[in-house]
């Protein structure tokens, strides 16, 4: 089973949860998701108790150990991009998903030919792109 890096907005703004909820779900039928609580609707009272400095060591670790990285990337976020960057330092393939209907991507995701992007109109066109991807 592939190992999945699942990326999504935190401190960006979390209006997406649910989607990223719903993505990583579908992901788990297949994959293995190592960060399955980016979906998790408690997130806000679960990061009370972790340290921002064991975030990043466990965050980065865990792109290391990732197969592939998969960003959903409709709410903008500091970490999401950061995250991209990291992962595309040390060569790890890179999927980015964005609702075109909702936002315009950054030019220095949509400039980059390292990143695969795939915009959307409805969340049900995620799903068959990323059975492509996992498979
Ligand atoms: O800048 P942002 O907060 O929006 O960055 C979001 C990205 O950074 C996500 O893709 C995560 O991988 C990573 N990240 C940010 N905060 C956390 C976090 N908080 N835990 C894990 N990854 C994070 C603590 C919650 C935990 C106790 C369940």
């Amino acid at each position: 089973m592939k190992k999945v890096y699942f990326a999504g907005s935190i401190r960006g703004g979390r209006v997406d949860a649910e989607v990223y909820r719903r993505i990583i779900r579908y992901m788990q039928d297949s994959s293995i998701v190592l960060t399955e609580h980016i979906g998790s609707p408690e997130l806000n009272l679960m990061e009370q108790g972790k340290r921002d400095a064991e975030i990043y060591e466990q965050d980065t670790a865990w792109l290391r150990e990732s197969d592939v990285v998969i960003a959903e990337c409709t709410c903008p976020s500091l970490g999401v991009g950061y995250e991209l960057a990291y992962a595309e330092k040390i060569g790890k393939p890179c999927h980015i998903f964005y609702d075109r209907t909702k936002t315009q991507l950054s030019a220095m995701l949509t400039g980059n030919p390292y990143f695969s992007i795939h915009p959307y109109e409805c969340e049900e066109d995620i799903y068959p792109v990323i059975d492509r991807i996992l498979k």
